[in-house]
């Protein structure tokens, strides 16, 4: 009916399956996924926890929400006599303010990961002359470091500063940084201070659940996930919390900071968790890794620098400093050959968070897809044609000559023969693996 929306869906549609998705944040949903999300649940109010409702109506919402919350319970391996769960919050940012504010009193301290060397910005980013984030307005925020040589956490040195600071809260999860993070660890320091411990594993997820990386669980207090990433849900989040605090949580959630929760989203995370049950769903999470592995050591073969000198999990950082190439036209030209990554900080980043030094990528889409090391060795060699093309071209200082440089670039960029005859071989690999 809706002639306009429509046809933006379908060219959303063929873009992609046209192009390579290497944001390691995003995944191809199923069709049950979308199907649910796309149910008559969109349509009810539910505010309140199951069976314990302010609406009527509610019954079937109720079977449906419970479903969902056992099956989270079930896929981690968690017993309800020790675990809650809350599958309410609308996603990543709005879960994390929920756990804390539910921990904390405003102005408590908390100790998280800065920014630029992978952090997220729901841990309380703020500049030192700007609070960015409302958790920042709100609570007391120091962060920690990787270290300069290695680029990963030194846990002797959180250890160090958490004694130093005495957060009331500890809070782990990278969106960029390529290495596990020794949960144990981390809850140890956590326990030595008097803290909780918040693991966000937003981007793990899948992995966790198929068994690819550490679980968080026996360490943390608390651990949030969002559920669209490598869990391959639809957009949305689920808070994991010792049984004692999640009474608090679900208040902080509903009435704290939300209203009534998306049912329907909620139905689209009860599918997604039972497809991630699924046998299959362990050797995916498994290829997963393998194919970052293999697009990691190619890269650093090829002479990147790769921070953290590889990967163990879903997503490969890529510093371009010491090859003197611009993340903003690597990114930009990478579009034009059809491969969709990002450009992100790096630790120690000389740069900006528009103009940053790094790329980041990452394998959950393309795995989803079915592609396996010998096409990772292709897209590899792939990225490297074009950073090659690209490398001397650089963005300038001046803001004046830069606005200029992008929009004569983004013009070259569309026009360069390398690059659309990569853009046609990549469109020719994805048409052999099929979106879901
Ligand atoms: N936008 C997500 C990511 O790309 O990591 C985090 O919020």
């Amino acid at each position: 009916m809706d002639k306009q929306v429509s046809r933006l869906i379908s060219q959303e549609t063929k873009r992609q399956r046209n192009q390579l998705e290497m944001i390691p944040s995003e995944n191809y949903a199923s069709r049950s996924v979308r199907a649910a999300v796309g149910s008559v649940f969109m349509n009810k109010y539910a505010e309140g926890q199951a069976r314990k409702r302010y609406f009527q109506g509610n019954s079937i919402v109720d079977e449906l929400e419970s479903l969902c919350k056992t099956r989270a319970l079930r896929l981690f391996g968690l017993s309800e006599n020790d675990w809650g769960v809350n599958v309410q919050a609308l996603s990543g940012s709005p879960a994390n303010l929920a756990i804390i504010a539910a921990l904390l009193e405003p102005g408590e301290k908390i100790l998280s990961m800065y920014l630029p060397d992978g952090g997220h910005l729901s841990h309380g980013w703020q500049l030192p002359d700007k609070k960015v984030t409302l958790v920042s307005k709100i609570w007391d925020i120091t962060f920690y470091h990787v270290n300069p040589d290695s680029r990963l956490f030194d846990y002797d040195q959180i250890a160090k500063q958490a004694k130093e600071v005495g957060p009331k809260l500890l809070i782990s999860g990278g969106t960029a940084y390529p290495r596990e993070i020794d949960h144990a660890r981390m809850g140890a320091i956590a326990k030595s201070v008097g803290a909780y411990y918040l693991a966000d594993v937003s981007h793990e997820a899948g992995l966790i659940a198929g068994g690819a990386n550490t679980s968080p669980f026996p360490y943390a207090d608390a651990v949030m996930m969002t559920t669209h990433k490598t869990l391959r849900g639809p957009r949305g989040a689920i808070i994991f919390s010792k049984k004692e605090l999640s009474q608090a949580i679900d208040q902080s959630v509903f009435p704290s900071i939300q209203g009534g929760p998306h049912e329907h989203t909620i139905a689209g995370i009860a599918v997604a968790l039972e497809e991630a049950a699924a046998p299959e769903f362990m050797a995916y999470a498994k290829q997963v890794v393998t194919n970052a592995r293999v697009l990691a050591k190619h890269f650093v073969n090829e002479g990147l620098d790769v921070v953290g000198g590889g990967t163990d999990k879903h997503l490969v950082l890529i510093d371009l400093r010491n090859i003197g190439a611009s993340a903003w036209v690597v990114a930009w030209a990478l579009e034009y050959a059809n491969i969709i990554v990002n450009r992100n900080t790096v630790p120690f980043d000389t740069g900006s968070s528009v103009y940053p030094s790094g790329i980041r990528l990452g394998t959950p889409a393309i795995t989803t897809r079915g592609m396996k090391e010998a096409e990772m060795h292709l897209i590899a060699s792939w990225i490297m044609e074009v950073i090659n093309e690209v490398g001397d071209m650089k963005v300038p200082e001046d803001k004046e000559q830069r606005k200029a440089f992008i929009a004569k670039t983004k013009k070259e960029l569309a026009i360069n023969k390398k690059i659309l005859a990569i853009a046609r071989d990549v469109k020719s690999l994805c048409a052999k693996f099929p979106l879901p």
